[in-house]
Formats: C-alpha cells, sequence, structure tokens
C-alpha cells in the first residue's frame, strides 16, 4: 500500500464546476450516470484522473460523444487527452446490497444510504473524489414507489414525478458548491417527524427527522436538540442556517456516530432515538451533543471545507470544540469538562504513546479512515480550547468570523486558521502552531520555591515532550498554564508579578522558564493547570494534604475533581508497589476524608460529586506507568472501591436515599441525582447490598436506573444479577440498541467466565458481525473495556479478538481497524503479554488480503 504525504499536496489538475447524478435504484444493479461540466485548472497536458472503486464501467462520453480514449487502473479512470472545458459523462453500475464494508452506497434494512467521508464517493461514481474540488449538485433519484417512498439528497427539492412501471422520482439540487464527501442519498420508507424553525434574520427551515416506522416517540429529543443548536449558533457565533430544509435520517447501519452532508445528515440510529424507557440520562446527552456537532459542521466543514485530508482537525477539533461549548453552556460546565478529560488522559495519551501517534495534522497516511482518531478530534479541540483560552471569547469569535467570511465556498488549511486568528487577536502564534505538527503527550514538570524574607514564589516550569514513533525530535511549545494559589487554610491568594497583577493563564513557550510571584505571604499550595488549560501530562510532587485542601477548598471545581484524581493517582502508585513487594494494600486516611467531605457537602453540584466519587478507569491508571502487570492494578482498583466501599457504608446509603427521584425528568437537576445515587448503588453493590440493587431494577421506570442497578449487580457480582440479565433480555430481545446494553454490560463483567460468555453472546440471535453497533458493544468492549479478562495470560482474550479481525477486515476494514487498538497499544503491558500479542499481530500480517486499514496499523505495531 502507498503512502500519501502532506507536503506533496498539489492543486488539482482539472476542476469540476457541476455534477448531474442520475441514479436508478435497484438492490443488486444500481444505474449511475454522472454528468460532469470539467474545466482544465491552468495550462498543461496532464491526462484527467478520476477516482473509482468497485465499480463496473459502462460507457465514458466527452461531449456527448461515447469514447473509448481510456484506461482503468487500480482505483482510476485516466482520460488522456480531454478538450480545455468539456461535459464529461460516465454510467457505471454499483451493488448496494453486496456492500458490507458500509462505504459509497449500501443497504441498511431495507433502506438505502450512503455514507461518503472521507473516499467513498469513488464507490458511486468515477469522479475527482478530493475535498478541494467543489462542485454544485443536482441530483435525480429513481426508485420503487411503494418499498422507497422516500427519495433524498442535499439541498432543495425541485421535482418529482411518477412513472408507469411503479418507480417514481425526485430531483435535488443543491446550490452550495461542495466536495463529494459532503453528498448523501437515502431511499426508504420512514416515520417522519417534522417542525419548523425561523432563523434570527426571519428565514423559515423546514425541520424532518426520519426514522424507522414505530419510531416517531423517540424522536423528539433529536429534535428539541437541533432547535438547541440553530438557536446556539445564532447567540453564541452569530451563525445561521442556510437553506430552507435541514434533514435527519437514523439508519440502524452505520460505521460513525453520524455524517454532516449538506442539508441532510445520516445518523447512526444510536444517536436520535431516546425515550426514558429506552434511553439513559447519558443517551440523551449523547443525542443533543452530536445533534449538536453535526449541524455546527454546516459552517465548520461544510461552508468552509478542508484543501485535503491531513487538515482533517480544521474541521474536526474546532467543531468537537462548538459541540463542547454547546453541551457546557446547556448543562453543566465542570462535568462536561471532566468527560473530555478523561477521555484525553485515558484513550488520547495512549494513542500518542502508541505506534499510531501522529500530529492532529498528519503528515504521512496510508488509509484515511485510520485518521479519524481521538487526536484529530479530541486532542484536535483541546488546540482549539488552547487558542480560546489565550485569546479570549471576544476576540477567539473575532477570529472564527474573520475565518469563516475569508473561506467561505472554500477548502482552507489549518494554517489558514490561525492566521485568521492571529490577525483578528493581534496575537503572535508562530509557536503554538507547533501543536499542529508535533505528535505526543508533553509533561510540563513544575517545581516551586518560596522565599519567606521577601515574599517571593517561583515556579520553575520544564516542558519536554517524549519521542514518539513518528517523531524523534520534539521542539518546545506554547503551552497555557492556567493557576490559581492558596494559603495552607484554602484562601485564594492575588497574583502579583513585577508589581501589577497578572491573569491566570501563564504563558509558556521555552524548554525552561521561571515565573516569579511577589508578595506572597505565606508558602501557597498552587492549583496547577486548572481546567486541564492544555493536553499535558503534570508532574507536581504535591502533598496528599495539598490535594485534600484543593479537593475541599478550590473555588474552581474541576481543580477540586483532579486533585482527588492525583490523590487516587497516588494511591494507586503506592499499592501497586506494595502488591509487587507481596505486601499488604493500604487506603490512605485523607483520600477516605476526602471522599466523605466530598459525600457530605451540601454545596456541591451532584452531578459533580458522583465524579468526584468514581475512581478512574484501569485504561488511565495504565498510562501512569511505564510498565505493569495488569492483573496487579486491577486488584489494586478492586481493593481500593471496597474499601471505600465498606468504610463509608452509611454515607453511601444516605447519597442513595437522598437522591431518588419518584418521576422521571430529563432536566440537569434531575439527572444529577440520578447520577449520584447509582454511584452510590455502584459501592452498595460491593458491599453485598442485593436488595437495594433489585429493589431499583424492579421498581425503575427509566432505562438509567434500570441500568444503573444492572450495572451494579454485575460489577459487583451480586448472586441477583442472572435473573436481571434474564429478564433484561426478554424485554429488550427486539430491540438491538437497547440490548447494545446487555451485551456492554457483560462483556465487561469481572469474572473469568466472561470469556467464555462473550463467545456464547456472539451466537444470539440479535447479535451480528454485519451490525457495527453490535460488534462495538460485545466485542469493543470486551476488548477494550475489560483489560483483565482481554490480557488474560492464556492468550484466549486476543484469540477471540483475532477470530473476529479475520472476518472484519474482508467485510468491514474501518470497523476493523477501530477494533484492532487494544492490540497495538501493548507497550505499557508485561514481557509475556507483548509477546503473545506480537505473534497474533503476525498472523494477522499473513493474511493474503489484508486490508489497507489494518496494515497500516499492525506494520507500525510490529515496526
Ligand atoms: N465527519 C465525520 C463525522 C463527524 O465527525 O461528524
Ligand atoms: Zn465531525
Amino acid at each position: 500500500p502507498q503512502v500519501q504525504y502532506r507536503d506533496d499536496y498539489q492543486p488539482p489538475h482539472y476542476w469540476i464546476d457541476t455534477l448531474d447524478l442520475d441514479i436508478q435504484l435497484h438492490d443488486s444493479a444500481t444505474e449511475v450516470v454522472a454528468i460532469s461540466r470539467v474545466r482544465r485548472n491552468g495550462e498543461h497536458n496532464e491526462p484527467l484522473v478520476l477516482d473509482g472503486e468497485q465499480l463496473e464501467l459502462l460507457s465514458v462520453s466527452i461531449n456527448g460523444v461515447e469514447t473509448t480514449q481510456y484506461e482503468q487502473g487500480e482505483g482510476s479512470l485516466v482520460l488522456p487527452q480531454v478538450p480545455q472545458e468539456f461535459v464529461l459523462t460516465i454510467k457505471n453500475r454499483i451493488n448496494p446490497a453486496a456492500n458490507t464494508a458500509l462505504e459509497g452506497l449500501y443497504k441498511s434494512g431495507n433502506a438505502y444510504c450512503t455514507q461518503c467521508e472521507a473516499q467513498g464517493f469513488r464507490r458511486i461514481t468515477y469522479y475527482l473524489d478530493r475535498p478541494d474540488v467543489l462542485a454544485r449538485f443536482t441530483t435525480r433519484i429513481t426508485a420503487d414507489a411503494i418499498t422507497c417512498p422516500y427519495l433524498l439528497s442535499n439541498g432543495n427539492r425541485v421535482g418529482q414525478g411518477v412513472l408507469d412501471d411503479g418507480r417514481h422520482w425526485v430531483q435535488w439540487q443543491d446550490p452550495f458548491p461542495k466536495p463529494a464527501y459532503l453528498f448523501a442519498l437515502v431511499a426508504g420508507d420512514f416515520d417522519v417527524l417534522r417542525d419548523r424553525y425561523t432563523t434570527h434574520s426571519g428565514r423559515e427551515v423546514t425541520l424532518e427527522i426520519f426514522v424507522d416506522k414505530g419510531n416517531l416517540h423517540r424522536a423528539g429529543h433529536a429534535m428539541d436538540s437541533l432547535k438547541a443548536s440553530m438557536r446556539w449558533d445564532e447567540q453564541r457565533c452569530n451563525l445561521e442556517y442556510d437553506l430552507d430544509i435541514y434533514m435527519i435520517v437514523a439508519v440502524d447501519f452505520f460505521n460513525m456516530g453520524a455524517m454532516e452532508n449538506k442539508g441532510l445528515n445520516v445518523f447512526n440510529a444510536k444517536f436520535v432515538l431516546a425515550d426514558a424507557q429506552t434511553a439513559t440520562d447519558d443517551d440523551y446527552l449523547d443525542v443533543e451533543r452530536v445533534i449538536g456537532h453535526e449541524y455546527f459542521h454546516n459552517w465548520t466543514g461544510n461552508r468552509v471545507t478542508c484543501r485535503d485530508w491531513f487538515q482533517l482537525s480544521l474541521k474536526e477539533g474546532l467543531t468537537v470544540f462548538r459541540d463542547q461549548e454547546f453541551s457546557s453552556d446547556l448543562g453543566s460546565r465542570t462535568v462536561n469538562r471532566i468527560h473530555n478529560v478523561r477521555i484525553l488522559r485515558g484513550p488520547q495519551f495512549a494513542e500518542d504513546a502508541g505506534p499510531m501517534a501522529h500530529p492532529i495534522r498528519p503528515d504521512a497516511v496510508i488509509e484515511m479512515n485510520n485518521f479519524y482518531t481521538l487526536t484529530v478530534y479530541e486532542k484536535g479541540a483541546e488546540v482549539i480550547r488552547m487558542l480560546h483560552t489565550l485569546l479570549g471569547e471576544q476576540a477567539f469569535q473575532a477570529g472564527l468570523a474573520l475565518y469563516l467570511q475569508r473561506h467561505d465556498g472554500q477548502a482552507a488549511t489549518c494554517d489558514d486558521f490561525v492566521a485568521a486568528m492571529s490577525e483578528a487577536s493581534g496575537r503572535d502564534l508562530t509557536r503554538f502552531k507547533r501543536w499542529y505538527g508535533q505528535s505526543g503527550t508533553p509533561v510540563l514538570t513544575v517545581r516551586d520555591d518560596y522565599d519567606a524574607a521577601t515574599g517571593r514564589y517561583t515556579l520553575r516550569v520544564t516542558q519536554h515532550t517524549p519521542p514518539t514513533r513518528d517523531q524523534p525530535e520534539k521542539l518546545p511549545l506554547h503551552i497555557p498554564l492556567s493557576l490559581a494559589l492558596y494559603t495552607g487554610q484554602g484562601e485564594p491568594l492575588p497574583l502579583m508579578m513585577n508589581g501589577r497583577s497578572v491573569d491566570s493563564v501563564l504563558d509558556v513557550l521555552e524548554r525552561e522558564q521561571e515565573f516569579v510571584f511577589e508578595q506572597v505571604p505565606s508558602r501557597p499550595v498552587p492549583a496547577l493547570l486548572q481546567g486541564f488549560s492544555a493536553p499535558v501530562k503534570l508532574d507536581y510532587p504535591y502533598s496528599d494534604e495539598q490535594l485534600s485542601l484543593l479537593a475541599r477548598a478550590s473555588l474552581d471545581e474541576f481543580v477540586r475533581w483532579d486533585a482527588v484524581q492525583m490523590l487516587v493517582n497516588e494511591t494507586v502508585r503506592r499499592n501497586v508497589e506494595l502488591c509487587r513487594r507481596g505486601e499488604p494494600l493500604v487506603l490512605p486516611r485523607s483520600l477516605l476524608d476526602v471522599f466523605r467531605c466530598t459525600l457530605e457537602d451540601d454545596n456541591l453540584d451532584r452531578a459533580l460529586k458522583a465524579e468526584m466519587l468514581t475512581l478512574p478507569d484501569l485504561a488511565s491508571l495504565l498510562e501512569l506507568f511505564e510498565q505493569v502487570d495488569i492483573e496487579q492494578l486491577a486488584e489494586v482498583r478492586r481493593h481500593l472501591a471496597r474499601e471505600l466501599a465498606e468504610a463509608l457504608m452509611p454515607a453511601w446509603q444516605q447519597a442513595f436515599d437522598d437522591n431518588l427521584t419518584p418521576e422521571y425528568r430529563i432536566d440537569h437537576h434531575d439527572m444529577a441525582r440520578r447520577s449520584l445515587k447509582n454511584t452510590a448503588l455502584g459501592y452498595l453493590a460491593l458491599t453485598g447490598a442485593e436488595q437495594a440493587v433489585a429493589g431499583q431494577y424492579d421498581g425503575a421506570d427509566n432505562m438509567t436506573d434500570t441500568l444503573g442497578a444492572l450495572r451494579a449487580a454485575v460489577r459487583g457480582e451480586l448472586g441477583c444479577r442472572h435473573a436481571m440479565l434474564a429478564d433484561f433480555e426478554q424485554k429488550w430481545r427486539h430491540d438491538g440498541l437497547v440490548l447494545d446494553n446487555w451485551f456492554r454490560l457483560q462483556a465487561t463483567a469481572p469474572g473469568a467466565d466472561t470469556l467464555h460468555r462473550v463467545r456464547e453472546l456472539m451466537g444470539h440471535p440479535t447479535f451480528s458481525l454485519t451490525n457495527p453497533n453490535r460488534v462495538r458493544a460485545l466485542i469493543g468492549a470486551f476488548s477494550q473495556g475489560n483489560p483483565v479478562q482481554f490480557h488474560r495470560l492464556d492468550g484466549a482474550g486476543y484469540d477471540l479478538l483475532v477470530e473476529v479481525l479475520e472476518q472484519l477486515n474482508r467485510s468491514n476494514p474501518q470497523v476493523a481497524s477501530r477494533l484492532l487498538t487494544p492490540l497495538i497499544q501493548f507497550r505499557r503491558l508485561d514481557d509475556a503479554r507483548q509477546a503473545l500479542i506480537r505473534a497474533r499481530l503476525q498472523r494477522l500480517m499473513a493474511l493474503p488480503d489484508l486490508s489497507r486499514d489494518l496494515f497500516e496499523k499492525i506494520s507500525k505495531a510490529l515496526d
């Protein structure tokens, strides 16, 4: 497979200004006629090279005259001599029913749908399938009128008609030029939820959400979220919707979360459907977040798109930042921040330390689908957040407005974005730009010194980014370090430097830098990296007392949560050492006290309390070590949880009793109560509280409480779990999305028989390797959410995953490649497990038909 390099970018040799598509839908023989107006870009004699994969070519015409002057290559159609400007007509056939990769045009159940990002359009017709070629699309769809009453595409409906043979057609026109990856087509029979939205300039927009028949009652929250997104983008970013109609279609078979096709979003049904009976509070929040994300792409992604795929973070990092802000403005800012930071510190840091380490703007790619990563998305959003921190809201919004106005209708680069931010704010962002090109997680080491005689407090900050597989040398970055100083009694201190009061954000620019604070009355306790002001690891030798103080007294709620995390991390480190030496484990008094104080603090938001009382998961704990025995680590975590459960039993019971919600309401206040109550129930289950758990399960009138009880029973290995699991399966076996919770819980169960159970569940009638949601819920949850059972020393966990990967490698390489992650991130595991994994990777590498997706990752891992 060929590597593509960012530096090799060349503008296209040809432009396509308009594309008229005529698509005759049939399950196994769909015919596509694509008529493009093509124009040579500059003076040259280069051939026109179109992209195309898995297409049956029927004919090629130039200006209406059929030609045979072309060559079909591997993935391309080459026309050696073409006029300066001409009309190109291509006829080809495709087979949606056989498309299991879910890229291009495929069948999801009985409906036809498309997924074209990043390079799926080339599976529909031969085309210049690159994001910098923007054309005005017209799409005429013809299909059977009974099975496909709805025929949808981008833009506005401009024509429709009925044919004699039982088929009908609809024509769509999208007034905005767009790259092919934003094309969409959907055809099928649905229930439709309709609404309207009036934009702030008075434009009337029709809103339509298409769901499977019988699911209309589960679409209301998605509609509310869409209207909230439209309002938020107007109010916070002054951005308005630009077409007369906005459509969302929910489908069951989808490789990712959702897709922002212009005017016609296609969604994984998981992020549309929600009602109290079937969706948890977290599901509701996820629907709101993903609906927002795709809507916000209309400006950041669609109106201004990416010049090439190396710039993916230009639209994704920015749009994730926007959806994070949306969720934070609507809900709890601190809790949202905690959720995002958990992802960074866990799986993103692991990616940055693994063989697939890459900058948020990658330099070299074999398979673009492999770069829809936590680094491009989540770390990309952190880079935007740092800009926001450095510039402030007003200058940031001015920069965003300048970027969108300057590049509207164009394909832009990350450099264009930073240039607009720099111009609008007057800030020099030269060093900051290194975040785009440098991979790996920087370590910020902070040491301090207090001089009582002068009242001076000095912070020495050094930054160091360890080498990554892709980049041995690292440069210093521009790191915003947000801090506060507290007295030993927890009183905040003003920050004074050079005789002036200063802002809480320090600009760390050099490898080593000193910051001297004046008029500090006593040795302060520093709250460092407030709000996780940069995606770095912090190294500061906090004492347990300092962390306890911050956990209790910091004015910044995030710092309070973070202090508890650091206290837990330190406890885990010490106990792993004890475990290694075969000595008894200890729960330090300070941690117990912090948990007790948190539980008893009536002024804390309950959702934040729940977060503070939740131990970090094993994946983030793994990041604390260079190498560690995963079983010892899990044993330490389990021990800590049980000790905390036993020692604070009355307080957990109190928190449980105080937070019952008699009636199910979807509002942030009640969600917070349920979150705390279910956290408490989880601890109670560890003390054997069967009655409380079974009682909640039996009495629950909503999915949050049902699953809260089921999770507590499974994690606590309570006897009642078997009956509860059987009951859940009976009730929900007809609904794959709900049953995914059941698959997930069993796949992440602690017992040694879990692997056997996962194999059994693969034979469950609702499970299928062809549905990505089912695969992620069972196989993904087992391999990524159950490290102890997955990393069994007999290698049986690895064997299970390899068997699944061998099948998915052929049928759906994109899903296979995502599932592979835990097998390539083995660096922190012990030598024995590393050897077992390597052997299996070699077996996969030898597959005769290994996909590009898997090849890229496995070859790097074995390098
Ligand atoms: N563009 C792919 C799906 C998403 O990030 O919205
Ligand atoms: Zn996106």
